[in-house]
Parts: C-alpha cells; structure tokens; sequence
C-alpha cells in the first residue's frame, strides 16, 4: 500500500507521508470541555468544543487503523505549581485560578480528574502523552524528541482551542520545520468568530505557517 496521499487541503494540496505523518491532539481535556468546568466558569460555551469530539474520534480511529503515530497533550501544572508563572496565574479576574478547587478537582493540575483527557479520545497506553506547562506543545515539553525519534516531518493538528494552543502548537512546529495540517472540523474555539479567523490565518498568504483540511478529506486518505 502506498505511504504518500495528496491531501485536497488549502491552501493547495499537500503531500502526505503516512509513515512520516504523527496525529497530535491537544488538550482535548474536561477542564475544558465540560460543562461546569474550568473553561465554563470563564464564561465561555463549552458547546462550542464538544462540536469537535465526534469528527476527532473518527479520525483518531482511522488513525489508529493504520498505526499512524498519535500524540495527545494536556496543559497544566505541578501540584505546587512552580511550573505557572505568576504572568499566568494571576491574569484577569476569573472566578477561579489555576490550582483552585474546582468541579473536578484542582484546576489544571496533573493528576486530577478535570487535568485529564475527555473519555471520548482517551488515550491508549500505547500512545505518547505530553504534558506542558505552556500554551504551545514544544515549549518545556519532550515532543521535540519523540518527533525525531518517529522520523515524524508532518502532523496533523487537531484539539482546542484553535487560536490559542493549537495555533501556539502549529507556529511552534511551523518554526521547527514541520508541515502541519490544522484539521478543521477537528479543532474547536469557544468563539465562532475565533474559529472561522483562526483557521483562515493559518492557510492564508499561502499557507504562512500550514494548510487546512477537514478530517472528512483525511479519513477516506487513510483507508
Ligand atoms: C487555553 C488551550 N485556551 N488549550 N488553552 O487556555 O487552548
């Protein structure tokens, strides 16, 4: 079976490597999908992410059929959080913070339930779980090394929020050589307006840091 797909994508298709090609999904976690959790006491509609889980766990399944390399991620912090600069901790005025007790359990710290990914999409033992501190999946993380070592030169970006970590994630990779597709119907933003502009920026000026494809383009590539 051929490894190399062209992918109907925009800004124009793109080549895909299958065998060079890592599914990375990030922070598909309850802190911000479910309801009564951390990203809803920040006001937003959590709705507006859960549009996502259904589209990703299809291509998560097709991904999985074919042994593709998949990546999940979470963001948060220590339980002392010495790894939460006081810039992040502090920011704004939210009902809660970072490390307060929340609907399940202390807010974006590793180990507790909310930290953790949506029962949906979670993750096989076989499968490369990142934890990171920042928005961006590079930075104080071991990704840079478990890419190499997976020969991995493309990825397919897919997760929440689009205009924060997976836009963080794709310049990051972008920066370090990686052709990254943002899947479209697989990633989410609390804001309409966010989600249409976030992705436009992505494949416009050529594809200045990516390309744009719906995971329905991708799954049928992957059969
Ligand atoms: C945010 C994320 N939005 N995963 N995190 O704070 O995009």
């Amino acid at each position: 079976m051929p490894t190399t797909v062209i992918l109907d994508a925009l800004p124009g298709p793109i080549e895909l490597d299958l065998d060079q090609t890592a599914l990375i999904i990030i922070d598909m976690q309850r802190d911000f999908l479910l309801p009564g959790g951390f990203g809803e006491t920040l006001g937003n509609d959590v709705s507006q992410l859960q549009r996502v889980v259904e589209p990703l766990a299809a291509l998560l399944d097709a991904a999985r059929a074919v042994g593709m390399l998949v990546i999940h991620t979470r963001e948060g912090h220590l339980p002392d959080l010495s790894d939460c600069p006081p810039a992040k901790l502090n920011r704004g005025q939210p009902s809660k913070r970072i490390g307060d007790p929340g609907a399940f359990g202390r807010i974006l710290i590793r180990g507790e339930y909310g930290h953790d990914i949506i029962d949906e999409l979670a993750p096989l033992d076989t499968e490369v779980v990142i934890d990171k501190p920042g928005k961006g999946a590079f930075y104080a993380t071991e990704l840079s090394k478990v890419l190499a070592d997976n020969e991995i030169t493309q990825l397919l970006v897919t997760g929440v929020t689009t205009e924060v970590c997976v836009h963080t994630t794709t310049r990051e990779a972008n920066d370090r050589g990686f052709e990254c597709v943002v899947v479209s119907d697989c990633v989410g933003s609390y804001f309409p307006d966010f989600q249409r502009v976030g992705l436009e920026m992505i494949a416009a000026q050529g594809g200045i840091f990516g390309w744009t494809a719906p995971g329905t383009a991708i799954i049928p590539l992957l059969n």
